[in-house]
């Protein structure tokens, strides 16, 4: 199986053929770009699939990522991209100076569409901290920022492998990967049925 993921996100890319391998999905990469309309991740990523679809005219994904901090009303969200290469981590973290509610959420959204269909959206979530100060090398962005109790470290600290056994990337993309090997098999299957009547016909 194959699918074609746009971004411009080297990262997300990498993350993406770690994840699929185990379904056995290949990750084609584009990067044509995309409109990011405004409204929630969901309607990003559902608006970007549709638009890259009917541009390439073939199935995709996208995905829509946000950093959502509870003490700032959901803040940076939907504006991560620009928070992050204008105010950047360290003027997050300055944001949040004596604030005691650390509650974060990164929120990834996979949107998937094909020609001439309606486009499809998977959401995965994780919970996490944010942290007084950057920590790790690893990972990019918000990583180094972002702190999850269960491995007492950030993602910035997690090591690739880690990060995504449980990410809201891993979550989304999971979704994306069961629902896509499931219409997969049905197609196959369906393809099988169709050949053996035609050739049944023809031949016997
Ligand atoms: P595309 O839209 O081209 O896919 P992007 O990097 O602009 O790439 P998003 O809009 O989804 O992707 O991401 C919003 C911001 O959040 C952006 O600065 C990303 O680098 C950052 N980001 C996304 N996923 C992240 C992750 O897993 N860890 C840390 N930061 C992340």
């Amino acid at each position: 199986m194959l699918v074609t993921f746009i971004t411009g996100n080297e990262h997300k890319v990498k993350e993406a053929r770690d994840i699929f391998e185990k379904f056995g999905i290949e990750v084609n990469h584009e990067n044509p770009g995309y409109p990011e309309v405004q409204g929630s991740i969901e309607e990003v990523a559902a608006y970007g699939a549709k638009y890259v679809a009917e541009k390439l005219q073939k199935p995709i994904i996208v995905d829509d990522t946000g950093l959502f901090i509870r003490a700032l009303n959901g803040f940076p969200g939907t504006y991560s991209s620009y928070v992050q290469e204008t105010l950047t981590n360290k003027g997050i973290i300055k944001l949040l100076k004596d604030e005691q509610d650390r509650y974060a959420e990164f929120r990834s959204c996979i949107g998937y569409c094909a020609p001439k269909c309606e486009p499809k959206t998977f959401l995965g979530t994780v919970a996490g901290e944010i942290l007084s100060e950057e920590r790790g090398n690893n990972g990019f962005a918000y990583d180094p920022l972002f702190y999850v109790k269960e491995y007492n470290k950030t993602f910035g600290e997690l090591t690739t492998g880690e990060k995504d056994e449980c990410s809201h990337r891993r979550k989304s993309m999971e979704k994306f990967a069961k629902w896509y090997s499931e219409q997969w098999t049905f197609t196959s299957k369906t393809l099988l049925y169709y050949l053996k009547q035609k050739i049944g016909k023809t031949f016997f």
